[in-house]
């Protein structure tokens, strides 16, 4: 009964090794966005203000690495939402942030 918890902290160990690299993965995958967002334009699909969402036809997001695309975006400031409406040609700024692809800065182009 000696061997019990020497036995138990190596099992301990062995659980915990995979949690940790995981964890060091999304460090490195968020670091990959820390660049600094760039004004991207994009038509402006959709604004939902009680979700606090967006939806743009974007063209390519340097700082994300991303291709042109449509698609949801959170909104850091709900307020954001009332500058824009469906069918505005925009520039906009976007980081990832905790995960979610968020919209930091968003205006109207002048047609
Ligand atoms: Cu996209």
């Amino acid at each position: 009964m000696k061997k019990l918890p020497t036995l138990t902290l190596s099992l301990l160990l062995a659980l915990a090794a995979p949690t940790f690299v995981h964890a060091m993965d999304m460090t490195g995958s968020d670091e990959a966005s820390t660049m600094a967002p760039t004004m991207t334009r994009a038509e402006v699909r959709k604004v939902d203000k009680s979700a606090q969402k967006i939806t743009l036809k974007h063209e390519a997001i340097e700082n994300l690495g991303m291709d042109g695309m449509t698609m949801v975006f959170h909104v850091k400031d709900a307020a954001l939402l009332d500058k824009v409406k469906a069918g505005d040609q925009v520039r906009f700024t976007a980081d990832k942030i905790k995960g979610a692809y968020t919209v930091l800065t968003i205006e109207p182009v002048k047609k």
